[in-house]
């Protein structure tokens, strides 16, 4: 049983679906302003692994769009809960480039283990309008091929994006153990 320490039901689902012997703790981190995501992974597995006895994980992700030159990166959460879906489609409004990356990092540690990163990206674009009602966040303005993410179900979504192939680096890790 891992412990994922996230707010994110979302998340929470998708890292059920492949680790299947997970449970959310909703305990909260700090999530610090760095400029990678790497670092805001380090510096929360240090809080979690204090809080939680256990095997215990937390993940951050980000959308880093091409043509704004990586934003909104390490501040998805921050802009998601303020622009929104809405405010990206508006700041591309014209952009011919409409590549964007999502980046996972996953951090996990047992006590007395230092912590450890897994990693995972997902390349697609950024649509005209938004569509489809699963997933979260910004799932309706990223698509891949004729599809967004939030028009596909969490097992399509989790075979091809950042949080599957990180989630499934820890599994693998763990199984070859
Ligand atoms: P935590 O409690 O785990 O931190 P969070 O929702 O704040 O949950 P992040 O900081 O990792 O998670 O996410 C940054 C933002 O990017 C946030 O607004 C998410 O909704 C969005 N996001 C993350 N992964 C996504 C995905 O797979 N699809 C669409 N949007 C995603």
């Amino acid at each position: 049983m891992i412990y994922f320490v996230t707010g994110n039901k979302g998340k929470f689902e998708e890292a059920r679906g492949i680790l299947g012997d997970v449970e959310q703790r909703n305990v909260g981190y700090a999530e610090i302003q760095a400029d990678t995501l790497e670092e805001v992974a380090v510096f929360g597995m240090r809080e979690v692994s204090e809080k939680l006895a256990g095997p215990v994980m937390i993940e951050d992700a980000g959308l880093f769009i091409e043509s704004l030159k990586g934003f909104p990166g390490v501040y998805s959460a921050y802009v998601f809960d303020t622009i929104g879906n809405d405010g990206i489609l508006r700041l591309l409004e014209g952009a011919l480039d409409r590549r964007a990356v999502f980046k996972s990092v996953l951090g996990y540690a047992e006590p007395g283990m230092e912590p450890m990163l897994f990693k995972g990206e997902f390349w697609g674009k950024i649509t005209h309008k938004p569509r489809g009602s699963g997933g979260f966040g910004y799932d309706p303005i990223f698509e891949v091929g004729e599809k967004t993410i939030a028009e596909m179900d969490l097992e399509e979504k989790n075979k091809i994006s950042h949080r599957g192939a990180s989630i499934l680096a820890l599994k693998s890790w763990l199984s070859s153990r």
